[in-house]
């Protein structure tokens, strides 16, 4: 393997990304209330469960909350120079509408920053991270109800307030645009997807939205050196023929994720997200605190996840359902897929930095990347590993197209695979779905020792870091 690309900028963030449920386990412990996650043992499919059961392997998970000081160093041995990862938002309001926070909680991710600076590295904080408080979903309907602007307000100044002299970067929500498809595990919306009005729908997202801005405000106001971010899933969508209805049609599409986007960085709804209210019957209350309070309130750089292309067209019989967590689309005939049907196209993040940057002229931020696959734990040389040559090979040329990007003249802030460690699938809730650098063992029927091993990735990565991208 070897590129043309030019060295990736000193100061590039390298790294990798996590969040709180996919890896802490501990779920009952150090006071923490119970998640949505807590709920959901069999992932993004299944329905929600009445209360936590003992199949959900996310109560384990990896046990990152008492692991958390050998994983970080294990990240400092590959040179990681940030390190992504969310507060757990039921750890610090376990109920998520009291007056004040747990202490229990605070005073643990107090220990995992001070693990990170012990090894020079940034952290990356994602404030929300699919883990809505449970409360909050079954007393409040979620993000459907205004009120959780103000319990997400009263979280994020206690955060601001107690790490932001230590934290500079901060992402709002995970994927924000994923509360259309997903809206128990994205916005904690309890009423079932089936009889939520489009409505209801879009209300919630508006009060993320507005609560994305207020976080914005709050860190100028008690953290003026934190960088905010907001977080979108970005797959781009190509026209399924040149048929220029559906290179219409796929602009449309692309359209419903670049409105996120928008939002964030220009300071109001686009009109064309208003004309698919419009036309979508959808009538939503925005007050002109709302509106002043985005307008003002403009995030500093646009982070994103990137996995999958899709194609569009105007031909209803092509469309497809895709797996997990990634949205519906149109196969693409000219790309392989993962062992998920997740279709694998690196050109594509050279084409979402480009149009990103050319739409917003923002700092661009990939925060989330990565094969998952399963994975077989053997012995080289003594040394329990896994040969994952198809996860090198991934990731190389992903980061092959972001130098290019680079080379472009695209201002990007860094790259953090996702799951540098293996931890438990947000769609299928399982384990043998892996992402990691560092192999975890431990099984989808919950055996294993949760050792930690260096997979072949390991030594590609650090070997990529060391060099500034010269051995891709
Ligand atoms: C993103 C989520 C992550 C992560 C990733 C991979 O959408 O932000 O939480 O899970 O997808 O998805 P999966 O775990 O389903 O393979």
């Amino acid at each position: 393997m070897s590129s043309t690309v030019a060295p990736f900028p000193e100061g590039f963030l390298w790294g990798g990304a996590t969040a709180a449920n996919q890896i802490e386990g501990a779920y009952a412990e150090g006071g923490k209330g119970l998640s949505i996650q807590d709920v959901m043992p069999k992932g993004l499919m299944t329905p929600r469960t009445e209360g936590p059961t003992d199949d959900n392997l996310k109560q384990v998970a990896i046990d990152f909350y008492h692991r958390y000081a050998e994983d970080i160093a294990l990240f400092a041995e590959m040179g990681f120079k940030t390190f992504r990862f969310s507060i757990a938002w039921s750890r610090i309001f376990p109920l998520g509408d009291e007056a004040e926070p747990n202490e229990e909680g605070l005073a643990f991710y107090d220990r995992v920053l001070d693990e990170l600076e012990k090894h020079g590295i940034e952290p990356l904080v994602t404030i929300s991270h699919y883990e809505t408080p449970l409360h909050l979903a079954e007393r409040y309907d979620g993000w459907v109800n205004r009120d959780l602007i103000g319990f997400y307000e009263r979280y994020v100044r206690t955060l601001f307030s107690r790490y932001g002299h230590r934290v500079t970067y901060w992402l709002t929500f995970n994927e924000i645009n994923s509360v259309l498809h997903a809206p128990f595990m994205s916005g904690g919306i309890n009423t079932p997807k089936d009889q939520l009005s489009q409505s209801d729908l879009y209300q919630a997202v508006h009060h993320e939205l507005v609560a994305s801005a207020l976080a914005t405000k709050i860190a100028r106001e008690l953290a003026p050196s934190a960088q905010i971010g907001c977080m979108v899933l970005a797959m781009p969508t190509y026209p399924l023929t040149p048929d220029p209805d559906d290179v219409m049609a796929a602009l449309t599409t692309d359209r419903s994720n670049l409105a996120f986007g928008d939002i964030h960085v220009r300071g109001e709804y686009p009109g064309y997200y208003l004309r698919h209210l419009r036309e979508a019957g959808v009538e939503l209350t925005i007050t002109d605190e709302d509106r002043a309070l985005l307008k003002e309130h403009t995030v500093d750089f646009v982070s994103f996840s990137y996995y999958v292309s899709i194609c569009e067209t105007t031909d209803p019989t092509k469309r497809v359902t895709g797996e997990g967590n990634i949205f519906p689309g149109v196969k693409n005939p000219t790309l392989q897929a993962s062992e998920w049907g997740w279709q694998i196209d690196p050109v594509g993040l050279r084409y979402v930095l480009n149009t990103f940057w050319d739409r917003w002229q923002k700092p661009l931020f990939i925060v989330e990347n990565g094969l998952g696959a399963k994975d077989q734990l053997v012995e080289v040389d003594g040394q329990k590993t896994v040969v994952d040559d198809y996860r090198i090979a991934y990731l190389n040329d992903h980061l092959v197209q972001v130098g290019e990007a680079i080379a472009d003249g695209v201002d990007v802030m860094g790259f953090t695979p996702w799951g540098c460690i293996d931890l438990v699938s947000a769609s299928t809730a399982q384990l043998s779905k892996r992402y990691g650098f560092i192999y975890v063992d431990r099984d989808d029927d919950g055996t294993g020792t949760l050792e930690r091993y260096r997979k072949k990735s390991f030594g590609w990565y650090r070997d990529v870091i060391a060099s500034r991208g010269a051995t891709l």
